[in-house]
């Protein structure tokens, strides 16, 4: 496995290519299997283009050969920022087709989220569009070359690119294969066992942590991920979020999707809007939406102007959904719920169609594989008493054993036997066997889904020369579960507003999701008897206030 990677020990790994786990083959290869077999099929949907699996297949062969004669060779790391597109889709393939790792970044990301990471994974090439949401990705591709030095391609998207880069949508309609030579792929052909995609973490300590996925353990993944939801090659799936969250790349996701022969809209879009008008359109069967999302479409008047009897399945995921919101699901828009819960590092739960409603409404089901092996254990890793509260920890087929290149982490983020430690608090709900998550250890805020890291953000806040110190907390929101919250202690008799910090902070050039979205000027911090701040007491006050805040709005 690459260097810097967490192999499963070898009798481990030969175990699950025994038990048939894993397939031992790469998922290009996997994807290629599916196409021979659905060819003429909508494979892809985006606005007015559909793409066949026929289609979908040459073009990810095209730009594979392409990336080849590039000089990219297997295990090279390309830093991906796009949105979702097709062409999203194309070089995904391509990529995995020769072994090339894509390292799964965001669109909001900024320079220096994207150089610390193509910096960590020693990456040689950017991915991205020309412009999105208004901003210059050609602009950023030209920083990063000059600070990340290994980075010597970069390929584009779009209409418009600079000296020396490389338009995607040139290498799809340059016939390359005419002229090529026709074994090129087949000698590029990853090994299974090796590492197929890096995706990112949900916000761990500080920086983000590079997560190595394999062929193997993926394709596991998007197999498992697609049973409790009847995959098959009449679905319809919807990709909502991010293409390069792990929800919808894998569980069951685009791949998932693809393998079975069913089809996938893609949008870039979560306007509710839209999401309806797609619903109808398309005939969407199966949508995974974060639980932000569920209330937004609840909550949508017009959405009786359409018609959404094709839904089948919402697959609700990300963070916690409420059982009242859940309750509302079958009845106001005719369709199961699905809830599933997971992380990019790798075990997925999931509630089934024949669960009974209180199991589906209150909890996030059972483990997808029956070689997930998880425990629940108190601060000491002792296993807690049956039904007890404790940290969810988790090791099996598609569960990774460490961060890319993060010796010293891995020892405090995974237990000696393997197992890694979630962060998740968490109990096993006795009859039904199914988990109930109770809350995390980890300190991050999850803001309808997406993941961000409170150690990250305070450092940056830090920084700031009127700050003398910072803590980041998450406030409970009523769409979005959680937004952040910034407490911080000012130097001297200085004063600061949520815009000043929030300007400095984009100066730093990170994405806008991780700005606080509320500045909390105090006197002291509340400390442990170890002297560490007290983040408890910051949640109870600010959930506090905000409730008093409402209830003399409503006086009013
Ligand atoms: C998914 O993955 P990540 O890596 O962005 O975040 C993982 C964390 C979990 O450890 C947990 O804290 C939280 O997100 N989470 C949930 C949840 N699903 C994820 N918390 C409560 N209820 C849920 N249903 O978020 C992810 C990856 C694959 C599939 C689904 C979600």
């Amino acid at each position: 496995m690459l260097k810097g990677c967490v192999p499963w020990p070898e009798k481990i790994a030969d175990g699950y290519v025994a038990k048939g786990y894993w397939n031992n083959i790469p998922i290009g290869e996997a994807f290629d299997r599916a196409a021979e077999i659905f060819t003429t099929r909508e494979a892809l949907v985006y606005g007015d283009q559909r793409i066949s699996y026929s289609q979908l297949k040459s073009g990810s062969d095209r730009i594979a050969e392409h990336f080849l004669n590039l000089g990219l060779r297997p295990l090279d790391r390309i830093i991906v920022q796009l949105p979702n597109i097709p062409e999203f889709v194309y070089c995904y393939f391509a990529f995995l087709k020769i072994g090339v790792i894509p390292v799964m970044c965001l669109p909001p990301h900024r320079f220096t989220e994207i150089a610390y990471i193509a910096d960590k994974c020693g990456a040689k090439g950017y991915l991205i569009p020309d412009y999105y949401h208004k901003h210059n990705y050609l602009e950023l591709a030209q920083e990063l070359s000059q600070a990340v030095p290994s980075i010597n391609n970069i390929f584009v998207v779009g209409r418009e690119c600079r000296t020396g880069q490389f338009l995607i949508n040139q290498f799809l309609e340059d016939k390359i294969e005419n002229c090529a030579n026709n074994e090129l792929l087949d000698k590029y052909r990853p090994d299974p066992m090796e590492v197929a995609v890096f995706l990112l973490s949900g916000g761990t300590t500080g920086l983000p942590k590079i997560i190595p996925r394999t062929h193997n353990d993926y394709l596991y993944t998007a197999r498992m991920t697609g049973l409790p939801v009847g995959l098959n090659l009449y679905s319809v799936y919807l990709a909502i979020a991010p293409l390069a969250h792990n929800m919808t790349l894998a569980c069951p996701g685009l791949m998932g999707t693809l393998l079975n022969g069913g089809k996938v809209v893609i949008t870039a879009s979560t306007d509710v809007e839209n999401l309806c008008k797609l619903i109808e359109k398309e005939n969407i069967s199966i949508l995974p939406l974060v639980p932000a999302l569920i209330i937004t479409l609840l909550n949508y008047q017009e959405r009786k102007n359409y018609n959404l009897s094709s839904l089948k399945i919402i697959i609700s995921g990300g963070s916690k959904l409420n059982p009242e919101v859940a309750k509302r699901i079958k009845p106001e828009l005719g369709c199961n719920l699905v809830q599933q819960f997971g992380m990019a590092e790798g075990l997925l739960t999931m509630t089934n169609m024949s669960d009974l409603e209180e199991v589906v409404f209150n909890t996030v089901g059972r483990p997808v594989s029956p070689a997930d092996e998880i425990k629940i254990v108190d601060d000491e890793e002792v296993e807690v008493s049956p039904g007890a509260t404790g940290e969810l920890i988790c090791r099996g087929p598609y569960t990774i054993r460490g961060y890319y290149q993060v010796a010293d982490y891995n020892e405090k983020a995974f237990t000696r036997d393997g197992y890694y430690k979630t962060g998740d608090i968490v109990r096993l709900e006795p009859v039904s066997g199914c988990l109930i998550i109770e809350g995390r250890k980890k300190d991050l805020i999850n803001r309808g889904g997406e993941k961000i890291s409170a150690e990250e953000v305070e450092n940056l806040i830090l920084a700031h020369p009127k700050v003398d110190n910072a803590a980041v907390v998450a406030m409970p929101d009523p769409l979005l579960g959680e937004r952040s919250c910034a407490y911080v202690t000012l130097k001297n008799n200085e004063t600061l507003t949520l815009n000043e910090l929030n300007t400095f902070m984009l100066e730093k050039k990170i994405a806008k999701f991780k700005l606080p979205e509320r500045l909390e000027i105090i006197e002291q911090f509340p400390l442990t008897n170890v002297g560490k701040i007290q983040k408890k007491d910051l949640r109870l006050a600010i959930e506090k206030k905000i409730e008093e805040e409402i209830q003399t709005s409503e006086q009013l």
